[in-house]
C-alpha cells in the first residue's frame, strides 16, 4: 500500500480487520520492521486521537515519529499555484511537501475542508497536491472529505462486538453549535457500504431534511428522515454532527428532537453507541449514554491504534 486516503485503497476489508485484530493482540511482533524508517505527521488543524494514536502505532512498529503542527509551527502556506507571493503566505506547498519528503519515509497529513469552497474541498485539492509533491507514501488523517483511519476503527469495532452475522448500524445526524465537516460521516458511509456490499452489515443513515451527504458516498445505503423509525432493531448507533452538503457548510434550521438519549435507545436492540470524538455532552449525545453501559466511546478510540497500525505496516511492508 503507498497511499490510504479512501475505502478504495484496502480491497480485502475483512482481511484488514483480521489482521488488524491480530496486531490488537500482540502490537510488538513487528518491531523490527520500521526499525530506521521515519514517520512525519504533520497537522493543519487539532488532533488528540488521531495524533496519539498513530505515534503509537509508529513506535510499536519500531519507527521514529516527527510532529509538526503546520498551523500553529509551520509557515503559512500557499497552496495556489500562479499566484504572486506578496501577502501573507510564506511558503509554497509544493517546496514544504517536498522538503517533508526528503525526511521522512512516510508522511500523514491533516487538512479540514474550508466549507466554503466545495469545488477545492470535495476535489481534494490540498491533499492532492500534497501527496505529489511529497513523494512518498501518505496516510490521510482526515482530509477535507474522507477520515479513513476512523472509518476502519469504526468497521474493526463493529466486527469485533457483533453479535449477530450483519448487524444494523444506523449512522444518526445530531445537533451541534457550529458548521462541521462531512468528513467523518462520509467515510464512515462509505466504508459501511461497502461492508454491506460483503454483506457484513445492514446499513442506514437518518437525518433531518437539508442534510442529505453527497450520493458519491452513500450508495447502496438506506436513507431515513425518522429518527425513531431508522433506530428500530439497530445493533449499532453511531451519532455524528454535519453541515450541509448542498447549502455547502450551512446549517439549515432542523425540526423535532435529534439529541440521543437512553429513551430513543429503548427503542433499539440495545445498540452499543458509537461516535468519534471530541463529542459535545448533552449536546451531540447524552451523558448518560456515554457514562452508560452501551457506550463504545471510549474502546472505538482505543482502536483507533490498530488501524493506524495495520496501514503502516502495509506501508511498511510495501517500502521494503
Ligand atoms: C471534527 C469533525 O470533522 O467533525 C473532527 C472529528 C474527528 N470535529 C470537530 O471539529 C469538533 C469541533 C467542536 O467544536 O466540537
Amino acid at each position: 500500500m503507498n497511499r490510504f486516503f479512501s475505502v478504495a485503497d484496502i480491497d480485502d476489508l475483512d482481511l484488514v480487520v483480521k489482521e488488524a485484530l491480530s496486531i490488537k493482540a500482540d502490537p510488538y511482533r513487528w518491531r523490527e520492521l520500521g526499525k530506521n524508517k521515519t514517520l512525519g505527521l504533520v497537522f493543519l488543524n487539532p488532533s488528540l486521537r488521531t495524533r496519539l494514536s498513530t505515534q503509537k502505532a509508529a513506535m510499536s512498529l519500531g519507527m521514529d515519529v516527527m510532529v509538526i503542527n503546520m498551523d500553529k509551527e509551520g509557515w503559512a502556506l500557499e497552496t495556489r499555484d500562479g499566484v504572486i507571493m506578496n501577502g501573507t503566505t510564506v511558503e509554497h506547498i509544493r517546496e514544504a511537501a517536498a522538503v517533508m519528503g526528503q525526511y521522512c519515509d512516510i508522511l500523514g497529513l491533516r487538512s479540514f475542508p474550508s466549507l466554503k469552497d466545495k469545488e477545492a474541498d470535495y476535489t481534494e485539492e490540498l491533499f492532492n497536491k500534497f501527496m505529489k509533491f511529497c513523494g512518498v507514501p501518505v496516510v490521510s488523517l482526515e482530509s477535507a472529505t474522507r477520515h479513513p483511519l476512523q472509518s476502519l476503527t469504526d468497521l474493526i469495532t463493529i466486527m469485533e462486538h457483533k453479535t449477530v452475522a450483519q448487524p444494523k448500524v444506523v449512522l444518526a445526524w445530531a445537533p451541534h453549535v457550529k458548521a462541521l465537516p462531512q468528513a467523518v460521516p462520509n467515510s464512515f458511509s462509505e466504508w459501511m457500504c461497502a461492508a454491506q456490499e460483503q454483506k457484513l452489515v445492514d446499513f442506514t443513515i437518518v437525518h433531518p431534511n437539508g442534510y442529505e451527504l453527497d450520493k458519491g458516498f452513500t450508495k447502496g445505503a438506506k436513507i431515513a428522515y425518522d429518527l425513531g423509525d431508522a433506530l428500530k432493531d439497530a445493533d449499532f448507533v453511531y451519532v455524528k454532527n454535519w453541515s450541509s452538503y448542498e447549502d455547502y457548510g450551512q446549517v439549515p434550521s432542523v425540526k423535532g428532537d435529534w439529541l440521543m438519549t437512553n429513551e430513543k435507545l429503548r427503542m433499539t436492540n440495545n445498540a452499543a453507541v458509537m461516535h468519534c470524538l471530541p463529542v459535545r455532552r448533552d449536546l451531540e449525545l447524552s451523558s448518560e449514554i456515554l457514562d452508560g453501559p452501551n457506550s463504545l466511546v471510549v474502546k472505538e478510540a482505543g482502536n483507533r491504534v490498530w488501524a493506524a497500525q495495520v496501514v503502516l505496516k502495509r506501508m511498511l511492508e510495501n517500502l521494503k
